[in-house]
């Protein structure tokens, strides 16, 4: 899979100034002079007008060449840059596809380049997710937060505290052999105290990383109700234009409407949902179905009210319901919709008990919108501040730190009484180590490898 140089479109499709045509293999100085008609010189923009196998003109074109190792990819890497249309940067693929295939020329895969790089040892596969959240970023913090994954500082943050454990696990491996000494030496170099550190580094980076995970998959609200309470309006203040019809009928809205928007500078995807209802009309039905499939996959589920209507009876069912369908790290707030109308907002409090009290809003005015993004964030977990700044981070990340947790939990339980609670205190150390390993890919399985770059756009 490692031989073959790959190629394809870089660019975005469409129309565009430029579009840039890119290779990668571990000698691509023939397909340079092929095109070029001489010796490229390495970083230098050479001019050339491309012709295809009949003679006939393609395109003016910008050849760049990097020779390994300098290159993203660690291989030789050629660059074309082209004008920027569809057909002519299919035809410059088609021409550096021939003129490599003597070298058994292929396209290249979804993530290819980046798969290359990382197993060349140019980036880790912490920097190699960051560069697709920075292709993805549609906020300046999730911009940012993307930037500095791939700087390496979360990374760093991952192998220093593996050194941290490989350490204490090389100490307390060599007493093994001797166990006379072990309890005293183990004593003296303060185990203990190491680990406590290791395990309060650890809980500094899950912090972290959930914030860098909200920052990059954004949060995902369901704006849930009975019909005609201002689902719909909300969708509309909250995106700030027309998005959803509004109508005073009941039942307006049944295909669900998805618009991504960012609050602070965090990605939230907004769904606007079919009133909630029993009905015989088939259409509506459908959406109310998809409105349940959306509460399943909801990470916070706005129950919306009209609090000129009181407290209605069917709204408990319905509140129970959709306790019952979120997933376990969900929430539930409640909103009191139409303020405008209400003479008194404290009648119409709903005596949640317990749960986040309900906001009051005005879809309509745009009055408690500000407090309602506020709460929004809050419950998601947002805190927006850490020192160094918030580095993107993925479930999968989230899944082995705190599976390394488990591990560490696990030594510090053992202990460090005899040789049979050491033996078990360096085993744990040692899986807690490997868990962190997966995440800059260290050590990874293929399958997982080939899953997490399958994800990558094309000429990435
Ligand atoms: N005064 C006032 N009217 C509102 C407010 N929000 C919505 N409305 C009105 O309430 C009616 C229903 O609004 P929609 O946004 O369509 O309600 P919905 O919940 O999407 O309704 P369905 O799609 O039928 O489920 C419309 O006449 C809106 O103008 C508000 O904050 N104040
Ligand atoms: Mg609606």
């Amino acid at each position: 899979m490692h031989k073959n140089p790959i190629a394809a479109i870089a660019s975005p499709r469409g129309a565009g100034g430029v579009g840039i045509i890119r290779a990668s293999g571990s000698d691509l100085i023939g397909l340079a002079k092929a095109l070029l008609g001489a010796e490229p010189k390495p970083r230098y923009a050479h001019y050339l007008v491309l012709k295809d196998a009949h003679q006939q003109q393609i395109d003016q074109v910008l050849l760049l060449f990097f020779r390994a190792p300098a290159s993203f990819t660690g291989e030789d890497v050629l660059e074309l840059h082209c004008h920027g249309g569809s057909r002519v940067t299919q035809l410059v693929l088609n021409r550096v596809m021939e003129l490599g295939a003597p070298d058994g020329m292929k396209l290249a895969e979804p993530g290819e380049f980046s798969l290359r790089a990382f197993l060349n040892g140019k980036i880790d596969l912490v920097q190699a997710e960051a560069i697709a959240d920075l292709i993805n970023a549609q906020s300046d913090a999730s911009l940012r937060g993307a930037n500095l994954s791939l700087q390496g500082l979360f990374s760093e943050q991952i192998n220093q505290l593996i050194d941290q454990i490989t350490q204490l696990r090389i100490l307390v491996e060599s007493t093994l052999d001797f166990p006379e000494e072990e309890i005293e030496f183990i004593e003296a170099a303060n185990a203990k105290q190491r680990l406590e550190k290791i395990m309060n580094d650890l809980e500094q980076i899950i912090k972290i990383s959930s914030q860098g995970k909200i920052l990059r998959d954004g949060i995902r609200l369901a704006l849930v109700g009975p019909p005609n309470v201002g689902k719909s309006s909300l969708l509309n203040t909250l995106v700030g234009e027309e998005r959803a019809i509004v109508t005073p009928i009941a039942g307006t809205t049944r295909d669900r409407i998805i618009e991504n928007i960012s609050i602070d500078g965090i990605p939230v995807h907004v769904i606007d949902t079919a009133g909630i209802r029993e009905s015989n009309d088939v259409v509506e039905q459908i959406g109310v179905a998809q409105t349940w499939d959306e509460i399943a996959k909801a990470d916070i589920v706005l129950l919306i009210h009209d609090a000129t209507q009181g407290p209605e009876t069917n709204f408990a069912d319905i509140k129970t319901m959709v306790r019952e369908r979120v997933h376990s790290g969900a929430h539930i707030l409640d909103v009191m919709n139409k303020l405008d109308l209400l003479e008194s907002p404290q009648a119409a409090c709903l005596n949640t008990g317990g749960e986040s009290k309900e906001v009051f809003i005005s879809a309509k005015t745009g009055e408690g919108i500000k407090q309602l993004q506020e709460t929004i964030l809050h419950l998601a977990g947002w805190e927006g501040n850490a020192e160094g700044g918030i580095y993107t981070a993925r479930s999968r990340h989230l899944r082995a730190i705190v599976l390394a947790k488990e591990h560490l939990q696990k030594a510090m339980a053992h202990g460090f009484g005899g040789n049979r609670a050491l033996e078990l205190f360096a085993e744990e150390l040692h899986c807690a180590q490997n868990d962190l390993g997966e995440i800059t890919g260290k050590l990874l399985p293929d399958d997982l490898l080939g899953k997490i770059f399958s994800e990558f756009c094309i000429g990435k």
